[in-house]
């Protein structure tokens, strides 16, 4: 290990021991990127790694709002605007009852990486509130949008931080919460935020981006492998907007996703999800996230309560797509004995650190990260906000093509990272190094702050 990298890493593990999440991200990454650190001795005297690990601006916020009997709350609200070197900090806001700190850290720590990886011009941040979005209704929504951006609007905008969705904000969040941004500031700055609704700004394929870009990053992978979608069956877990989108652009290139997952239990849908059970999926989810029992009643299939997917054996890529650390060392035994030989990644972290290196240990499996596969969402809002500033709309095909390059981009340049350090197909590490190299560089290239 290198002498310095271990020292950074001592330090994080002391100092955000009540961070876990956040101590699991930065292992993650560091672990990667011991080579470059090798490479470039000028980064310890310039104490890069610790500067990068402290974000450089994090802020807590009350968050107040009425429920419909009159009854009010508070909640807590955060913003960590980690990194800004590469571009306007950029990344969703979570609303879910366990969002503290650590999660709010990790996240945006990813992001960095991610966003840096798009090749576009974004740094990294990350928000939400420990605000429970289960059964609540629009009007307590919407009260609760409109406060927290009462908090938030003076820190944020379209050159400083554009937040978006992530899980508990979708359309209808961001909606309440543009509209409270724009009564506030008087003006159109629409963005400040993505994932908008197309009327008043938003891109065409934005909410397929992630799904979609994830079966372009797996179609890249295939290729590699000198092999093709037609006729995958993919076992997903969650039925989110994500796995929506996994499970659209996967019927659409003869693929199927035969087994997906809700906090209630699996699915196991042999035919594969596709046509008029696609768009049931969006219903289910709006209706109640957490439990997809009701598929398998309609559509006569099976339902295995309290259970994952991980570990069936007929399937041929398996891609997490619920939620962090979703798939433990256990699962990752029953995945690498099932044979399946494609691990995509698709939720923020969905592996635990000892379960992914155990993975990618096996010979037989091609693991791909998460911060790789994932980033077509953030690099669609990014494109997003190109054309707000532009004031153009572009058409789902010009968005989708660049979303299409884009992914393909992503996967180029992490293969020839890992392949230039001579560490072979490893994506995981190439992705943390190519996503690395360029915030690294426009630090060092800034000055010392
Ligand atoms: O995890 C993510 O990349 C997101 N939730 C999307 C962030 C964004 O700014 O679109």
């Amino acid at each position: 290990m290198n002498a310095y990298v271990e020292s950074v890493l001592a330090n994080v593990r002391e100092k955000y021991a009540n961070e876990p999440e956040f101590v699991q991200t930065v292992e993650e990454v560091f672990s990667s990127i011991e080579p470059v650190v090798n490479k470039h001795p000028e980064y310890e005297k310039a104490d890069l790694l610790n500067r990068m690990v402290e974000p450089e601006r994090m802020f807590s916020f009350r968050v107040v709002w009425t429920d419909d009997n009159g009854q009010v709350h508070t909640n807590r609200g955060w913003r960590c605007q980690f990194n800004g070197a590469i571009g306007p900090y950029k990344g969703g806001l979570r609303f879910q009852k366990n969002v503290y700190p650590g999660i709010i850290k990790f996240l945006g720590f990813e992001q960095i990486f991610k966003n840096s990886l798009t090749g576009l011009p974004i740094g990294g941040g990350k928000g939400g509130s420990d605000f429970d979005p289960a059964g609540k209704s629009d009007a307590e929504v919407m009260r609760f949008c409109q406060s927290f951006m009462q908090a938030l609007y003076r820190y944020i905008g379209p050159d400083i931080d554009v937040p978006a969705g992530d899980m508990g904000v979708g359309g209808r969040e961001i909606g309440y919460l543009y509209g409270e941004y724009r009564r506030l500031k008087g003006t159109f700055e629409n963005g400040v935020l993505t994932g908008k609704g197309f009327s008043y700004g938003g891109s065409r394929i934005r909410p397929e981006a992630t799904g979609f870009g994830a079966v372009y990053y797996l179609q890249e992978v295939l290729k590699h492998e000198h092999d093709t979608i037609e006729g995958k069956r993919l076992a997903i877990s969650g039925y989110g907007n994500v796995a929506w989108g996994i499970m659209k652009k996967a019927a659409e290139l003869g693929a199927k996703v035969t087994y997906f997952s809700g906090p209630d239990g699996y699915i196991h849908d042999p035919d594969g999800v596709t046509g008029e059970k696609i768009d049931y999926i969006l219903e289910m989810r709006a209706k109640d996230p957490m439990h997809c029992k009701s598929y398998a009643d309609k559509f006569g299939v099976e339902f295995v309560p309290n259970a994952k997917a991980w570990g069936v054996k007929d399937v041929d890529v398996y891609m997490p797509s619920a939620m962090q650390n979703d798939v433990k060392m256990d699962s990752a035994v029953k995945i690498a004995e099932s044979g399946v030989k494609y691990y995509i990644e698709v939720a923020n972290m969905p592996t635990t650190n000892d379960a992914l290196n155990y993975l990618r240990s096996q010979k037989h499996i091609i693991v791909a990260p998460s911060k790789a596969v994932n980033a077509g969402g953030v690099g669609v809002s990014a494109l997003e906000m190109a054309q707000n500033s532009e004031r153009l709309v572009w058409t789902a095909e010009e968005v989708d093509a660049q979303l299409h390059k884009m992914m393909e981009n992503i996967h180029r340049v992490s293969a020839e990272a890992a392949e230039e350090y001579g560490l072979g197909y490893d994506l995981v590490a190439g992705a943390n190094i190519a996503g690395f190299q360029k915030v690294a560089q426009a630090m060092m290239e800034q000055g010392i702050f």
